[in-house]
């Protein structure tokens, strides 16, 4: 098996072309076995970062439902009957009293995602106002707003944006089984707006939708082989909601999740990897084993976008019982 998997050198300077990863060669890192697959991700996680650090990050929706965009697994997809109100753009005031309480709470960064399939300029006039306000009370940054315009990135740098979010969540090969009104390559196209821009990039995947295997390390194939990479990974696990084309998908072996995460953080040594969507429904061992794998950062606050996410008390206690702190 190791003939095929090779060892990685470490790759801390970020200006050096990073490695290109085949789909097989993650496949095989896939089927190794777990103990085999935790230790290697656990040997590159403690070169690269203190192994008992976390980030937090909280998620706020600026702009919830309604959505134009057909993602089989988002409850914020007009065309789903999910249940959910929509909401216009949320006024000023109230993103500020939300990034406040997040600081206070002890979150490093505030994102704030938007249901649009992309920005329109007025739009995103009063989201650049929420990304200087936010970025003054001492925060990072972070945004996702759906694909951007030539030059849209650039206003959101100016304003001090720290990161863009931007999923390529799944396989290249199962996207268009999963939404309809973009292409992976759209993504791809923002993607390279945001990193030309001078932002920091956030992207990552959903897995649990029914994929193969052979797709998930696809998924972290094309992250790992972006030039640089994300410098954060977001690894949400599907939360399925009723109404929506994937509420029914068949569950996933949580140890294929952890395999995931290790397969991540092996590919991309240097990245932050979040163990994102679906903690809420993870036990506690569960999401310690994704922190061995070399998970090294949460959502944090009760809620993400539009599905609940564990409470900060819930999460203090379990950092505590690891004798984890947050950075
Ligand atoms: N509309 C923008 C976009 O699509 O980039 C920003 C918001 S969108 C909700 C951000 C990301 O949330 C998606 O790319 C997807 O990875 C994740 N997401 C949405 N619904 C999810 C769900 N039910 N389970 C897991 N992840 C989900
Ligand atoms: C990401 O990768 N996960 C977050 C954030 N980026 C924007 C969103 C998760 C959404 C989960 C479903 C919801 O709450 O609507
Ligand atoms: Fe719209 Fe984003 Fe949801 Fe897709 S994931 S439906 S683009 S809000």
């Amino acid at each position: 098996m190791s003939a095929v998997i090779p060892v990685q050198s470490s790759h801390t300077d970020r200006s050096a072309p990073a490695k290109r990863w085949t789909v097989s060669q993650i496949d095989a890192l896939f089927a190794l076995p777990f103990n085999d697959l935790l230790y290697r991700a656990q040997q590159v996680h403690r070169e690269h970062f203190d192994a008992n650090a976390i980030q937090r990050s909280t998620l706020l929706s600026i702009k919830t439902g309604g959505c134009s965009e057909d993602c089989g697994y988002c409850s914020q997809a007009a065309r789903y009957q999910t249940g959910l109100e929509r909401d216009e753009l949320l006024p000023l005031d109230e993103v500020l009293t939300a990034a406040r309480a997040a600081k206070e709470s002890g979150a490093s960064r505030f994102c704030m995602g938007a249901a649009w399939r992309g920005p329109k300029q007025k739009d995103l006039e009063q989201v650049i106002e929420m990304v200087r306000e936010v970025k003054s009370l001492g925060l990072e940054t972070c945004v996702t707003l759906g694909m951007l315009k030539d030059g849209q990135a650039e206003q959101l740098k100016d304003a001090g944006l720290d990161y863009y979010n931007h999923n390529i969540d799944t396989a290249p090969e199962f996207y268009g089984k999963v939404i309809g009104t973009h292409s992976q390559t759209d993504r791809f196209d923002t993607l390279g707006k945001v990193r030309g821009a001078g932002i920091n990039v956030c992207c990552g995947g959903i897995i649990g939708m029914g994929e193969s295997r052979r797709m998930r390390a696809a998924l972290i194939a094309e992250l790992a082989n972006m030039e640089p990479p994300p410098e954060s990974v977001p690894i949400n696990h599907l939360v399925q909601v009723e109404g929506t084309p994937l509420a029914e998908a068949a569950p996933l072996d949580p140890f294929e999740f952890v395999r995931t995460i290790a397969c991540a953080r092996i590919t991309m040594p240097t990245s932050y990897v979040r163990l994102s969507a679906g903690r809420q429904e993870m036990s506690d061992e569960l999401q310690a084993l994704c922190f061995l794998a070399g998970a090294n950062s949460i959502f944090y606050g009760d809620k993400l976008l539009t599905t609940g996410n564990p409470e900060t008390d819930r999460d203090r206690g379990l950092l505590d019982r690891l004798g984890m702190k947050a950075v």
